[in-house]
């Protein structure tokens, strides 16, 4: 145990600290419009009003809200295609300091939207920020995993997934009301993004360059060695040296299998079909609803301060996150997922039911911030780290990008088909007077 505290140098907690700063962006980014909805709302509306004299219609608000949301994850999903263009040309390293120059583009459009009256530059600076995000998905556990000795690879690769729920809970602490979630403060809000990425390229220059790109894309051998020493701390960098050049070669072995061919051969149909659902199960179970949309849900549930729900509910998935790194290694994969699904599917119901009785309880709206904290948490305990961890471990080196290129595209679409139609359904949910419609949605799914 001690050996292994041992193997965390300052080197090496640079590096990945820094890295994770790109972590750290996507899941504010997921979480940050969630806050000031309404407040972005009443912007859209009064810029319509200024532009063509006349109300918006509630449609037309709702679809630009809805495409402002969603269009985070269709840049996610170009994004995540691109990572392999970057990394084995300009390494890991500098590939996240390029992406920087995306956020910088995002932040100005998305802080200057309000300046400028334009929800366009809104839409287009989710779209830029998606492409970011989409792209350090795919940067960050690999930088991580490559910097960190074997024995740790696990633990460290986990602070990615913590990084995005930190994420998630510092835009939703900044989008309170005092903070930065009124109308005077929300561009700020949104352009904060720009800040991480100061940060990031101010650390990053000083973090090496991954010593596996450096040996086995580039084959500058002395240079890989140097930047193991100062990772580990040892002079004796022979082990990692050797293992790095075995699994190198065994990758040379293994051919490298294309999305296509991983279509058309049977051998690879039933991992394929795993990993693919496992994924659309995590997005469709509907938690990014949770993530974009909480603190209006809070709010139609009759929650008196729905901000603060909504910062609760990201308190409990990042202590769920931590309390998941703990048991995943212990129980089955399997298990845990399935448990994960209940548990969403019996909060979902709680929820529906405490939304039908909300007229005559009053108190049921507490029942609803229950259920969407426990929904949250079992989210954590299962769907939400597993599906990552079902990829690498059902493909070998040789099919292995295709698939989680191919999984990275259903996640996203997913998101993107939640995130698009959850408005549109809650619309039509009060018109209905059918109250429970929307979560009978989520957990139809
Ligand atoms: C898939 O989505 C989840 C939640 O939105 C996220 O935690 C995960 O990193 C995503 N994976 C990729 C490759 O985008
Ligand atoms: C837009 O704002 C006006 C006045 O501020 C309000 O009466 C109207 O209901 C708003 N429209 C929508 C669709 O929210």
């Amino acid at each position: 145990f001690f050996a292994l505290f041992q193997q965390i140098t300052v080197s090496l907690m640079m590096c990945v600290g820094t890295a994770v700063i790109g972590s750290l962006q996507f899941g504010y980014n997921t979480g940050v419009i969630n806050a000031p909805q309404k407040i972005i709302e009443k912007f859209i509306n009064e810029t319509w009003f200024n532009r063509y004299g006349d109300q918006i219609s509630p449609n037309s608000l709702t679809a630009i809200w809805s495409i402002a949301v969603s269009i985070f994850s269709v840049g996610g999903i170009f994004g995540s295609f691109s990572v392999g263009l970057f990394v084995n040309r300009f390494g890991r390293r500098n590939s996240m300091l390029m992406a920087n120059v995306l956020a910088f583009i995002a932040a100005a459009l998305m802080g200057f939207s309000k300046m400028a009256r334009s929800w366009e530059m809104l839409i287009i600076g989710r779209f830029v920020v998606g492409l970011y995000s989409g792209l350090s998905t795919g940067f960050v556990p690999m930088y991580v995993g490559e910097v960190s000795p074997t024995s740790l690879r696990g633990a460290l690769g986990t602070l990615h997934q913590l990084g995005i729920v930190i994420g998630i809970l510092i835009a939703q602490v900044f989008g309170i009301e005092f903070i930065m979630g009124n109308d005077k403060l929300w561009p700020l809000l949104l352009g904060f993004t720009f800040v991480f990425a100061v940060i990031q390229c101010i650390l990053l220059p000083l973090c090496p360059e991954s010593p596996r790109f450096l040996l086995i894309n580039k084959n500058e051998e002395n240079k890989a060695k140097t930047v193991l020493k100062k990772l580990r701390g040892t002079t004796d960098v022979s082990s990692d040296m050797q293992e790095m050049k075995d699994e190198s070669r065994q990758m040379m072995r293994e051919k490298k299998v294309t999305i296509l061919e991983l279509f058309r051969s049977h051998l690879y149909r039933q991992p394929l079909i795993i990993a693919v659902v496992l994924q659309l199960s995590q997005q469709l179970s509907g938690i990014n609803a949770v993530f974009y949309y909480s603190t209006r849900i809070f709010e139609n549930a009759g929650v008196k301060q729905p901000v603060y729900a909504t910062i609760g509910a990201g308190v409990v998935n990042t202590a769920f996150t931590v309390v998941s790194l703990f048991i995943v290694e212990r129980a089955g994969r399997r298990s845990l997922h399935l448990l994960g699904l209940l548990g969403m599917a019996g909060s979902a119901v709680l929820m529906t039911i405490a939304l039908a009785l909300l007229e005559k309880l009053s108190w049921m709206s507490y029942v609803s911030i229950a259920a969407i904290f426990s929904f949250v948490a079992f989210f954590e305990i299962g769907p939400g780290p597993i599906p990552w961890f079902i990829v690498a471990e059902l493909f070998s080196q040789g099919p292995r990008p295709s698939a989680i290129a191919v999984a990275g595209f259903s996640n996203w679409t997913a998101n993107f088909i939640v995130g698009m139609c959850f408005q549109y359904v809650e619309v039509s949910r009060k018109n209905d007077q059918g109250k429970p419609l929307d979560l009978i949605f989520v957990f139809v799914k």
